[in-house]
């Protein structure tokens, strides 16, 4: 098939693109590099590359026509910039969405693939989170993904399109970016302990995550890429199903890497939740009548593979 990814120079996208590619799809990517890398394309198979923007109607029209498969991943990522500037994030994550589901109901895609986010539950502490659970956005980011997933309905009710969204839960994995003070807690930590310096856990450390490796998650995008027909329901879950704390995290990361580094804590992130534990029940019946079960790799060894990359870099 030929699949369009949007945001694919970024983090998922890329792991996207690989996997795509080695099942024999062809790959053309839409990004604007803003987070993304066009080294994180750099595979032996080459996909086609379109620098543009998804708030470009017609970049999104000219990267959608001939495709079948739209996987749609660009969009703006941050929590912080979201609540900073609610605008900028409504007109990327909104209108860039709108404008890819149009572009792809007019090319004639057979699947639009969503990136969701665990952020539409907010700090619903009702653990495990099923996709039946109060929705409670509390950040233009969040709102912005619900409003995706709920165009994502409509488009699939009203026009047919076979839209298959995924609420995603933490992910990690080689290429996630580490520069930033608000690059995930794995990035963060695996650079400082291969550089030997410190970390620092916010709160007490004991709060928890549902951490889910990027190979396991984009698994399932081609899977889905490859048979919408089989995602029926409005949302599935992407996680792991298992809790993890921060401090238990370090000690694993601090294992994989081989060091001892000095810890030091400081205070919780201001509007932060404390626990998030998904459960990935309704995708695994999915998965189990495509013949492909739904197993996540036992986070030690996603992380002794995460430390590897960042080793090597
Ligand atoms: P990323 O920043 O690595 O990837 C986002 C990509 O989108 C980048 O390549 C960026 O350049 C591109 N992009 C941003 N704005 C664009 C625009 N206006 N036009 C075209 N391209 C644009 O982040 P990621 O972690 O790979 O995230 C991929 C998707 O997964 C996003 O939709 C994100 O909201 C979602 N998600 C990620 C996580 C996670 O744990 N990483 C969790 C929940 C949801
Ligand atoms: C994730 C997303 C965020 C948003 C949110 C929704 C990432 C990177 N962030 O935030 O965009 O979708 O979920 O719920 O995917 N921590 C430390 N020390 C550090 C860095 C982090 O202790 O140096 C802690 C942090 O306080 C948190 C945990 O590690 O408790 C995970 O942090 P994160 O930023 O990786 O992810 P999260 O869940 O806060």
């Amino acid at each position: 098939m030929r699949f369009l990814i949007t945001g694919g120079a970024g983090f998922i996208g890329s792991h996207t693109a690989e996997l795509l590619l080695s099942q024999g799809h062809t790959v053309t990517v839409l990004d604007n590099l803003s987070t993304g890398k066009k080294e994180n394309l750099a595979f032996d198979k080459k996909v086609e590359f379109i620098e543009g923007d998804v708030k470009d109607k017609a970049a999104c029209e000219r990267a959608a026509k001939g495709q079948d498969g739209v996987i749609h991943l660009a969009a703006q990522v941050s929590v912080i910039h979201s609540l900073e500037n609610p605008a900028h994030t409504h007109q990327v994550n909104i209108d860039g969405t709108l404008n890819l589901l149009e572009a792809s109901r007019k090319a004639g895609a057979k699947s639009f693939v969503f990136a969701s986010s665990c952020a539409v539950y907010g700090d619903n502490n009702q653990l495990p989170l099923m996709e039946t659970a109060t929705l409670k956005p509390l950040s233009p980011y969040a709102v912005s993904k619900l409003a995706g997933e709920n165009y994502c309905g409509m488009y699939r009710q009203s026009h047919g399109l076979k839209t298959c969204v995924f609420r995603f839960f933490n992910i990690f994995g080689s290429r996630q970016d580490d520069t930033s003070p608000y690059s995930g807690v794995i990035a963060i930590f695996a650079k400082r302990l291969l550089a030997s310096q410190g970390v620092t856990l916010f709160g007490d450390g004991n709060q928890t995550r549902d951490f889910l490796y990027v190979k396991d998650l984009v698994k399932v995008l081609t899977l889905a890429g490859s048979h919408p027909e089989s995602f029926t329901g409005p949302a599935y879950n992407l996680c792991s199903g298992k809790q993890t704390t921060v401090n238990q995290l370090f000690a694993h990361l601090s294992k994989a890497a081989g060091k001892s580094v000095s810890t030091q804590f400081a205070p919780a992130r201001t509007g932060e939740i404390l626990h998030s534990l998904g459960s990935y029940q309704l995708y695994g019946k999915v998965a189990d009548s495509l013949g492909a079960p739904f197993q996540p790799t036992p986070l030690e060894e996603g992380l002794r593979e995460t430390v590897r990359w960042y080793a090597s870099r």
